[in-house]
């Protein structure tokens, strides 16, 4: 069920520390940790501790979580010294669009150029 922890899911188990994962930042809503495969220098996943299977799922059930993960991003972006240089933040949402870990979470990435329109 949405909200839900699933046995088969990689983000629910590494929120609740049964996968390793290195771990960022923490709020009562959210976890941010190293992306295992980076991107770019900083590449960060946040994610809800509950789960929905993608970003408008999540902010249709729990919009105050879904600002919680912006927020999230935003804080160690500044952490990470890559606001100024500028970040994006991406929710791919469906596997044509690369998703391919259905618990909602947001890509922060940065610390190096990034082109538009992405591939
Ligand atoms: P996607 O948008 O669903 O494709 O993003 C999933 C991300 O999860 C992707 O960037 C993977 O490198 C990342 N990931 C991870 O950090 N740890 C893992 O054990 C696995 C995937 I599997």
């Amino acid at each position: 069920m949405a909200g839900e922890p699933q046995a088969d899911c990689l983000f629910c188990k590494i929120v609740a520390g049964e996968v390793p994962a290195t771990v960022v930042r923490e709020t009562e809503t959210t976890v941010a940790f190293r992306d295992i495969n980076p991107q770019a220098p900083t590449h960060v996943l946040i994610v809800p501790r509950r789960h929905y299977r993608d970003a408008g799922s999540l902010a249709a059930a729990e919009p105050a979580v879904a600002a919680d993960l912006l927020t999230t991003a935003a804080a160690v972006a500044a952490e990470e010294k890559i606001g100024e240089t500028g970040y994006r933040v991406v929710f791919n949402t469906g596997s044509g669009a690369g998703q391919t870990v259905f618990h909602t979470h947001a890509h922060l990435l940065g610390g190096r150029g990034l082109n538009w329109p992405p591939g």
